[in-house]
């Protein structure tokens, strides 16, 4: 990760991109699951973990539109791009530990204010391609790419100094729920798929090089963005919109591993962990181990 070994954690405690209670207690689930030990324990810095809030006024309105909740997305979205252009600038690893998915159009806004060529390993069950049009649910976890490719409406660029991702740069990995609308912009655009198909054929480890040679085309660093539903439910029961037949808690160790190797990852989010419905705390206590497993360089 051009050896910025330093990490910075950015939590961002936000559910409203997914509507459901819970997803906004992740910070806290990762943190106290040990997230800090873990890290140092593969060998990476800790520079310390902070907050995103955005500021909402009391009484501000829920407006009428396509998404729910927007004027409270956007405005975290605005934080947490903030939050990481800073931790970039001061040398270190930007993790961003959501929350929904939604919090990732801040993560890319951050990062590509500073990295133009940035490329995108996306692990998720979903596709996250709706746009305000074909969104199913009206949830903004289900449109950051879009966003993110300047596809939708709410364009990244809005974000200041924020610049729209490259298609042929972005890999989306475990692959196995799409919406028609989805589908029809993958095939447009020519985005890289790599389903849960193409792991059961090649193996992760064959899947992951070809998604880092994708998203490792030409550019300077590679923003990770880890949902926790890539994984299989019966790993990762503590999300909001699970989806049968998901990654091996082997395959998720072998994904992070074979990042960690190429050195290129340069950002990262982790997602969608709702302790609400894990009483047991193994998803969080999963997502934290990931995240180590991605900035470290020991294995044993
Ligand atoms: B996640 C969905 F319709 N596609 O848009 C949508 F199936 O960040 C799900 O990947 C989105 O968890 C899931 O609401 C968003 C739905
Ligand atoms: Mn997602
Ligand atoms: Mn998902
Ligand atoms: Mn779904």
């Amino acid at each position: 990760m051009n050896d910025r070994r330093k990490v910075q954690v950015i939590g961002v405690p936000f559910w409203k991109g997914c509507g459901r209670r819970g997803a906004e207690l992740g910070p806290k689930g990762v943190l106290q699951a040990g997230l800090e030990d873990l890290v140092a324990a593969a060998g990476a810095e800790w520079a310390g973990s902070v907050e995103a809030k955005p500021h909402v006024p009391s009484g501000t309105r829920a407006e009428q539109g396509p998404i729910r909740h927007l004027t409270e997305v956007r405005r975290m979205a605005s934080a947490v791009a903030d939050r990481v252009s800073r931790a970039h600038d001061a040398g270190c690893f930007p993790l961003v530990v959501g929350g929904d998915h939604s919090v990732a159009i801040g993560s890319l806004a951050g990062m590509t204010r500073r990295r133009r060529d940035l490329g995108v390993v996306w692990i998720d069950a979903h596709g996250d391609l709706n746009t305000e049009r074909t969104t199913p649910s009206g949830r903004a976890h289900g449109i950051p790419l879009a966003v993110a490719l300047g596809q939708a409406e709410w364009k990244l660029s809005a974000l200041p100094d924020a610049a729209p991702i490259r298609p042929d740069r972005l890999v989306l990995v475990g692959t196995r729920d799409l919406d028609p609308g989805e589908r029809e912009l993958i095939r447009a655009e020519g985005i890289a798929c790599l389903t849960m198909r193409d792991i059961d054929r090649e193996g992760i480890e064959a899947v992951m090089e070809r998604a880092l040679a994708i998203a490792g085309r030409g550019s300077e660093g590679v923003h990770v963005s880890l949902d926790m539903d890539a994984l299989d439910p019966i790993e990762a029961p503590g999300v909001g919109t699970p989806v049968p037949g998901g990654l091996s808690y082997r395959e998720a160790r072998m994904a992070m591993e074979t990042l960690a190797a190429s050195g290129r990852a340069v950002s990262m989010d982790l997602v969608e962990v709702n302790p609400r419905l894990d009483p047991s705390g193994r998803t969080a206590r999963l997502a934290a181990e990931l995240a180590a497993a991605l900035l470290g360089r020991r294995l044993l």
